[in-house]
Formats: C-alpha cells, structure tokens, sequence
C-alpha cells in the first residue's frame, strides 16, 4: 500500500501534516480503499453531542474491500489459515476466491432467512472460518453484526440481544477448546427463552454434540449452504452502504452494572482498521499474520477479519488455545506457517513463560519478522522474554495501545520505523492527538508528566455513539472532559515523549485483556443468596495482569466458607460467563464506607494489593476499625 510509513523522519513529518491537515490527510489515505461514490466532506464533528460523521456522502460495502478487490490480483492466494484445537485434526486454507464465494453463499442463506439490511444479527461461535465469513455476510448485507464472545453466560447473550433487538442468531452445535467441549447452542436455547426478538437460528456443524433443533426456528448451517447450491445462488451483490452507516456493535464493559454496545460505521472504521494494520505491522505482500485474538473481541473484529482483509493479506486464524495439548502448540504454529508476524497479548506470553523455554527449544521461529502486544500493559519481564526467546531479539516489538472504542490501534511503535522502549507504547499514529489532563481537565504539557490520557481530535475508527443510547456515549466518554475524547486509561510521557498506558483509572479491571466492570461483578455476587453485599477491586496477578478480588458480606449461614465461595463463584459463572469468576473471595463483616455512605475502593484496594501499611487517611470513614478486620482477614 502507498500510506505505508518507511522512516522515522517520514513518521514525524506524517504525523505533522496529519495534525496540521486532518482531512486532507485521511482523504489521500482513504482514496487508497475502493468506493461506490466518493464523500462530499471528509469530516464534520463536534465532541459535545457528541457528532461524528467521516466520509459524508461516500458509499461503499467494506466486504468488496475485503474480498471482492483482491480477487483479479490474488484471488489464489490464502485469504484465511485456519489452524484446528487438535493439532491432529487438519487445517484448511481459503484463498481470496473461496472465501468471497463462502460469503456471498452465506449472505444468500442469510436472505433467504428473513435478514434485511440494518437488522442485528448475534454470532456466537467458535473461532473457525465460518465465524469471519458469518461476520462477512453480514457486512455484506448492511445487516449489524453483533458477536459475542463464546465465553459469555446465556443471561449475558440474553442481555445484549434485547439490547440490539437481533432478530437473529449464527451459532455452532459446540465448540473446542482446549480440553474442553463447550456446549454453545444449548447455552443459545437457554439465553432464547428470554429474547422474543429471535426469529430464526442458524446452526454450523463443528463437534457435533447433541443439540435440540426447534422446528421452525433453528435450521443447519449446512443444509442451508446446500438449498444455495441448488438454487445457483452463488452471487450476492454487497449492499450500497452509506459511509456512516452502522457496521457492527461490540459489546464492551464501563464502570455501571450494564455492558455499552459500541457501535462502529462502515467507512471510518475500514479505513482506520486497514491503515493501522499495514503501518504498524509493516505488512508485505505475501506474509503470514497471526493475531491469537477471538473475533469475539475487537482485536479479533479489527485484525483477524476487517485489517488484514482490507489489505489482502494472509490472517491465520486458530481455534485453540495456547496452551493446549502443551505451551508449545503457538511455537508450533509458527514453524508449521511460516509465520511472519505474530500478534498477541501479555497475558499469553506470561503463562508461556511460566512453562519454559523447553517449550520454546527446538522450534524454528526464523520466519519471525515482527511481534505485537495488546490488551494490557505489557511488564518489562514478559517483554524481554518475548524479545529474547520468541524474537530472538531481531524482532521489533510492536506495544499496541487501543480500545474497543477507538476501532483500532492509536498508540504503538511502527516496525522498524519507530526506536522501541520496553513496555512502552511510544508514539501516537498519524491522525491521533493525545493529550494528558488532571482531574480538573486541564492540560500536562511537556515531557516527564503522567495524567489521564484523552484525545482531542476525532478519527475514523472511533467509536460513534452506544447503541439505542447515545446519552450513554456522551456522558461516558464526552462528559468527564470538556471537548475531549476520554479513554479511561492512565498514561505517563517520559522525557523523550513516549508514551506509556499504565491502566484503568476506572472502575474496569483487565483480567487478561478482557474488559470486567467491578459493578457488573458485585450485581452478579449480590444474586448469591445470603449474599448482603460486595465490593470489587482489582489486584496484581502474576499471570493475568490483574485478577478480581471480592469483598462479600453474607448472612450467617452454615455452610463452610470453601464452599459458599465455589458457590459465589457458580452464580457469578451464570450471570456474566466464567471468565468474571472472582479469583479471590474474602467474607468480611462490613466495608469501608465514608459517612455519605461511598465505598472507599482505593483502601480495599490496597488491601488487596498486599499493602497494608500504608492505607492513607481513614479518618473520614464511617467506621475505621472495620479496616483493621479487613485486614486480618486478608487472603
Ligand atoms: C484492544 C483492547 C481496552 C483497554 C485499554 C487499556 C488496556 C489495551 C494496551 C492496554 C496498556 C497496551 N480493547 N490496553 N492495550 N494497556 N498497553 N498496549 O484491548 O476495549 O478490550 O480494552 O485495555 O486499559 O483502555 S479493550
């Protein structure tokens, strides 16, 4: 591609006359994509509302960026790897030709069920192509994706189908993972029971567990594929969209009891997803890319599907997890493919670290180019083992600061562009304008300064409103500053200006990468009967980043506490999905409450850190020797 960034001199004067030319600038880069009709203006905005329009007038369907773009100049070559849970099991390949004709068969199967344009379509799958390619139709459609991460609960699939009003579900029988067979249509009919909206289920065949098939309601994924096959409906023209029309809604944590669907358009949200992906990654023609993200997260939407799609490249996609049959299977990946660029996240590296290098011995990671992190704060410890064993140090690490939110990377070093900094995200991109503000908004200019990170000028990958609630936007990202974005992360500049994000300053706590409100958490444990009430806070957790700690107050009762903590557990399992399971459960008698009654988290949450000594003022507090229980009891 011609935005791709080939110096660092190039880099400052880019990003000078991104700053200086925003619209200009995004135009050169988006003129690089392929439309229906270009824009009448490249960017009308204000933060208040907020109001966010890029590429008005423009029409385009981002699937033929995708796929329908490539296939004169390599509809030969592989569009996805996807490599199975079972190492035994074997892998496919779908060039650019495959994949399209997949995608447009599936739209046509799509239609022939009922979905019209702008209707909001659930996914819940497992991490096999015919998740991108599910994701893809939809796209093609005009219809809004809305996927769900296969490790939610069915009252959490329950709660972002109302929310979306989907009038359709794509699942699969099971999944593989790991060890471990996961049941998703029956976790499907149980969120169902409560969603009136869901007119029709489609169903893939993977492991062929044992599921109910309701007539009328559920029909296969295959049988479908087939009814297309004899109909000839192998075309399907992509829908004419408008370039602020929706795209897909991903649902994402905050600091209430309720997960936001942030909502991404088509245009801006391909152009920012395609031209991150090929500057920060250096992609070259030909080249194997690895993210280990689920789709179900926005890694996994912006560069396992739209980034490497839009820009032709070769995105491997796996099933598995890394750690399964043993900590060597991504190692094994790596030698097997070739890969040359391989995009994963701390939590990964840390746990393979933990294993060894014996797992790391003996396999050829020479076609290693460049390596990425994402998701948390990456610790100097797991950087360097990352750079020493994996890259062997030739590999430039690219430490990737984005969100949900923001569509696609905003702050990371460009391979081989920018010098790195161990577990600092350096620079921002071109096109993006960080700044740092104190808790009163205002500005900490210069070098050597920490604040809460905030942006104040829009981009196209940016988030545009909340779905079916755009006051929920405003006030949660618009509001805290006046005429700023504000992303929730605390962030230090050191003296050479690179950035690095040191985490949340709200109430969410990143469990591997993954976004949990503490609030959505103690709504789950204060179901737990007995239960009176809780409080959440993130603690330090070697493998994890951070793991959850909850203070409970229960009700006398006669079970041991082991057990009423795996029970505590269960109920949260049911209400938000395992992965928001509590790590550690500590029952105490009260919480440390201020005289208007507000939980003071910053003690719990020295408490939780380990740090007893030094609690700051509790003079303030309704009750200062429940501190001092609190503390005793500490796990
Ligand atoms: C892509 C993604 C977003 C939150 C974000 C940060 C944290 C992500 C980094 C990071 C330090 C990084 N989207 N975060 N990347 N912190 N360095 N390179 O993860 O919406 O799920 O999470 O993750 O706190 O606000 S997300």
């Amino acid at each position: 591609m011609d935005f791709q960034i080939k110096s660092i001199e190039q880099y400052h004067n880019v990003y000078k006359h991104s700053v200086e030319q925003p619209e200009e600038f995004w135009a050169d880069i988006a003129s690089q994509f392929l439309w229906k009709k270009k824009w009448n203006k490249v960017l009308n905005w204000n933060f208040k509302e907020p109001y966010i329009k890029w590429f008005d007038g423009a029409t385009l369907n981002i699937t033929e960026n995708c796929l329908d773009r490539h296939l004169a100049e390599r509809g030969d070559q592989p569009a996805i790897i996807w490599e199975p849970n079972d190492p035994n099991e074997h892998h496919r390949i779908l060039t650019y030709k495959q994949l399209h004709h997949q995608v447009s068969m599936f739209a046509n199967v799509l239609k022939h069920n009922g979905v019209k344009r702008g209707d909001r379509i659930c996914i819940y799958m497992p991490m096999v192509p015919e998740l991108a390619i599910a994701v893809l139709a939809c796209a093609r459609l005009g219809a809004i994706h809305s996927v769900v991460f296969g490790g939610f609960s069915a009252q959490s699939i329950a709660d972002r189908i109302k929310d979306a009003k989907c009038s359709h579900v794509i699942t699969a029988d099971g999944a593989y993972r790991g060890n471990k067979d996961i049941p998703l249509k029956s976790v499907i009919d149980d969120a169902l029971m409560q969603c009136d909206s869901v007119k029709k289920v489609i169903v893939l065949t993977r492991n062929r567990m044992p599921v109910s098939m309701i007539k009328g309601r559920d029909v296969w994924w295959e049988d479908e594929m087939k009814k297309m096959e004899t109909l000839h409906e192998y075309d399907c023209p992509a829908e004419e969209m408008n370039a602020e029309d929706e795209l897909f809604i991903l649902y994402t944590s905050g600091s209430t009891g309720k997960p936001k669907g942030v909502v991404h358009t088509c245009a801006g949200y391909m152009v920012y997803a395609g031209y991150t992906f090929s500057n920060v990654f250096q992609y070259k023609p030909r080249e194997i890319y690895f993210c280990t993200a689920d789709i179900g997260w926005i890694t996994g939407h912006s560069y396992i599907v739209y980034g490497p799609l839009s820009q032709g490249a070769t995105t491997l996609m796996f099933e598995g997890v890394p750690t399964y049959p043993d900590a060597g299977r991504l190692w094994e990946i790596v030698e097997k493919f070739k890969v040359n660029i391989l995009y994963t996240a701390p939590t990964a590296i840390r746990s393979l670290m933990q294993s060894g290098v014996e797992f790391v011995n003996g396999k050829n990671l020479d076609s290693l180019r460049v390596l990425g992190s994402v998701g948390e704060p990456i610790n100097e410890e797991a950087w360097h083992w990352f750079n020493e064993n994996i890259g062997k140090k030739r590999c430039p690490i690219v430490d990737t600061w984005w969100q949900t939110e923001t569509g696609g990377i905003m702050i990371s070093p460009i391979a081989n562009v920018t010098p790195l900094k161990p577990a600092h995200a350096t620079f921002p991109l071109p096109g993006i304008q960080p700044i740092l503000v104190d808790e009163n908004g205002v500005e900490i200019k210069g070098n050597g300064v920490n604040g809460n990170l905030c942006i104040k000028f829009p981009w196209p990958g940016m988030i545009r409103t909340t779905y079916g609630d755009h006051e929920r936007c405003r006030t949660n990202y618009f509001a805290t500053y006046e005429n700023l974005y504000f992303t929730g992360d605390g962030c230090l500049r050191d003296e050479d200006g690179n950035y690095r994000i040191t985490g949340r300053v709200d109430d969410v706590i990143n469990v591997s990468g993954h976004r949990i409100g503490t609030a959505e958490v103690e709504n789950a444990i204060n179901a737990h009967t007995g239960v009176i009430e809780s409080a959440v806070v993130g603690y330090p957790h070697d493998i994890k980043g951070q793991g959850i700690y909850a203070f409970v107050i229960c009700e006398e009762d006669t079970h041991e506490e082991d057990l009423r903590r795996k029970d505590i557990g269960m109920t949260v399992a049911r209400i938000i999905g395992a992965i928001a399971k509590p790590d550690k459960i500590q029952f105490v008698k009260g919480l440390p409450k201020t005289r208007s009654g507000k939980i003071m988290r910053r003690i719990l949450r020295k408490i939780a850190e380990g740090e007893v000594e030094n609690l700051g003022d509790i003079s303030t507090l309704l009750d200062p020797t429940i501190v001092e229980d609190i503390k005793n009891g500490r796990i």
